[in-house]
């Protein structure tokens, strides 16, 4: 059998970046492969979820005699379980915590990073069988070395961020990230059970077809973005379109099409949550990052996402995302604050 090395797997790829800096530590490449390990746990048990939850008709204890938790609680502990047990990081925040964990041990305390992260985007879908995933965001601390991280080093701007990504568990898992240098994708070959760089720089069209919001919300939209989602109905080959609506409910498969095809992704506020649903910290920043790095947009409909100073870790914003065309014709309808 031809085994074709041309395919790097994730670590080889990170290391080939890493040769590039001999005066890098390797701290960032042992951090995305620690996440990459959380990321294949959750995948396995993604896989059978249809299953577990027929074991848990018969009790809440499964096979293993280990109490059957919900995905996303798992999807934690894992995302959490190797950034502790791992060297490169000094603490988290996760949007399924209330607040932020300080690991606190010596080899900890002098990690540069600290990671924020969504560990099961879209965890309402699993269910039915729909593609969810997992969206992480990494900083450098600002606080001081040799020390326990604080607040402040997961309050930082997203235009902070050191590397940003996310994995789609779909009908292929896919670990997407980006650093300043740019933005790659690893398919997991589950013949190896590795990531396999399948998407090399990827770059987001800069315009597209596919317009993605909950038109359920439509009328509680203002108005400026009322007009804005109308436009797309009405596009017509001679003003680029027609559009195409496409709206998993899954952010992170939304957003993945849409930077791979071309496309805007919306969750504008509402009259009733004005700041709509989304989390800046752990779906907008990572995302918004990984957009730009891609030659996209982002913002809430007045201000770029990566320009905000969060003032709390579960804060929520509009978010307007995707290619840089149809952001830019966005933007004539809501304004824009530069
Ligand atoms: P979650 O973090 O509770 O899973 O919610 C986030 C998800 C996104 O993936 C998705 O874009 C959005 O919620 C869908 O919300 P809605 O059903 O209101 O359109
Ligand atoms: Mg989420």
């Amino acid at each position: 059998m031809i085994v074709n090395r041309n395919i790097l797997t994730l670590d080889e790829f990170t290391l080939t970046q890493l040769r590039q800096f001999p005066s890098a530590t390797g701290e960032l490449s042992r951090l995305l492969r620690d996440l990459a390990l959380a990321a294949k746990r959750v995948n396995v048990e993604v896989n059978k979820a249809g299953l577990v939850d027929i074991l848990g008709d018969y009790g809440t204890i499964n096979v293993q005699g280990e109490d059957v938790k919900k995905l996303d609680i798992f999807a934690n502990n894992q995302f959490m379980g190797v950034l502790k047990h791992g060297i490169s990081c000094a603490g988290i925040g996760s949007e399924e915590m209330d607040d932020f964990v300080v690991f606190n041990d010596e080899v900890s305390n002098n990690s540069k990073y600290v990671v924020l992260f969504d560990p099961l985007d879209g965890s309402g879908n699993i269910d039915v069988n729909v593609s969810i995933g997992t969206i992480f965001s990494v900083y450098r601390r600002v606080s001081e070395l040799g020390k326990p991280c604080r607040k402040e080093d997961f309050l930082q701007p997203g235009n902070k961020q050191v590397a940003a990504g996310y994995v789609v568990y779909g009908s292929s898992t896919m670990l997407v990230y980006a650093t300043r240098r740019g933005v790659n994708g690893f398919t997991l070959d589950p013949s190896i059970g590795e990531f396999s760089l399948s998407h090399p720089d990827i770059r987001c069209p800069e315009t597209g077809k596919f317009y993605s919001v909950n038109h359920g919300n439509f009328f509680q939209y203002d108005e400026p973005v009322r007009k804005y989602i109308d436009g797309c109905q009405r596009k017509t080959k001679e003003t680029g379109g027609p559009y195409t609506q496409r709206y998993i409910g899954s952010m992170v498969a939304d957003v993945h099409r849409n930077l791979i095809k071309g496309g805007i992704f919306m969750y504008p506020g509402t009259i009733e949550k004005p700041k709509g649903k989304l989390r800046l910290l752990y779906e907008a920043n990572p995302f918004a990052f990984i957009v730009e790095v891609a030659g996209g947009m982002a913002t809430d409909g007045k201000q770029r996402i990566l320009d905000i100073q969060p003032t709390e870790l579960h804060q929520r914003t509009p978010l307007f995302i995707g290619s840089k065309k149809m952001m830019e014709e966005l933007e004539t309808f809501t304004g824009v604050e530069k």
